[in-house]
């Protein structure tokens, strides 16, 4: 996959874009990333990205101008095809696991990244394809959201994890929250670790997980488990958490 980033800030991208899973991807030719900044695409003496809204308000827009030079140049790259061009804003849709997974199906991304106010609309009406927003906060610019964004879909680009299959291992494949995690030592500080995962019982230890991942997610984030694939022991497992916390 071909991901392509426009950003006042590029220096931003370095430091995560270069270390671990996505650094190593990128080594093995399985991710191709390429950080650009705007200002290249600016003109004038003075190389202007922004300038105050028209009406009034305050703040400062970013020029559609330099987006499209930039987008421009980048789309000559390789003239037999189009990235998907995706503007990060508050105003986007949300970023979930399955935006994640549909984004990661396409082989070339374009990220346009706002800062300030936000972004001149002609950029999001004549050169946008998607918009996202990564939840209900405010960020200084669209930068980490990008980063945010690329480290998700990354994850469901085949050859980018080690194995095959751990995307779709993910707590949010299957719909619920994931149960505790343990490593050595057995005993720490006089916590000890569950008896019936050392137990070696391969069924009673799926058991377990299954029933940890189902009482967190109903004590944490209950709507989950109205879209979650259930079954009937997931079920029954789910009336017994019901009537413990009835007080039955
Ligand atoms: C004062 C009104 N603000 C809108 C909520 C203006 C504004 C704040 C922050 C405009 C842009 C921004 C910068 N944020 C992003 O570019 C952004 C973002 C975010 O702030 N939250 C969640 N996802 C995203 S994606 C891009």
């Amino acid at each position: 996959m071909r991901i392509d980033v426009v950003t006042l800030f590029p220096g931003m991208f370095a430091a995560y874009l270069g270390e671990s899973i996505l650094q190593r991807a990128q080594a093995a030719g399985t991710l191709a990333i390429h950080v650009h900044n705007l200002r290249d695409y600016t003109s004038g003496k003075h190389r202007v990205a922004d300038e105050p809204p028209y009406g009034g308000g305050g703040g400062m827009v970013l020029k559609p101008e330099p987006f499209f030079a930039a987008a421009e140049a980048i789309f000559a790259a390789d003239p037999a095809r189009r990235p998907r061009v995706i503007l990060l804003s508050p105003q986007g849709r949300p970023l979930t696991h399955a935006v994640a997974a549909e984004l990661a199906e396409e082989p070339w991304l374009l990220f346009l990244c706002g800062r300030y106010e936000g972004v001149d609309e002609r950029v999001r009406a004549h050169l946008t394809d998607d918009e996202i927003s990564i939840g209900d906060y405010v960020l200084t610019g669209g930068e980490l959201a990008a980063l945010v964004v690329i480290d998700a879909v990354s994850r469901h680009v085949p050859g980018v994890l080690g194995d095959e299959h751990a995307a779709t291992r993910d707590s949010y494949a299957d719909g619920l929250l994931e149960g505790p995690h343990y490593t050595r030592p057995e005993n720490f500080r006089g916590w000890s670790v569950p008896e019936v995962l050392r137990s070696g019982h391969a069924g009673r230890i799926a058991r377990w997980r299954r029933e940890q991942a189902l009482r967190r997610t109903w004590q944490r984030r209950p709507e989950l488990l109205l879209a979650a694939e259930l079954d009937e022991a997931d079920r029954l497992f789910l009336l017994i958490l019901a009537q413990e916390t009835t007080g039955e």
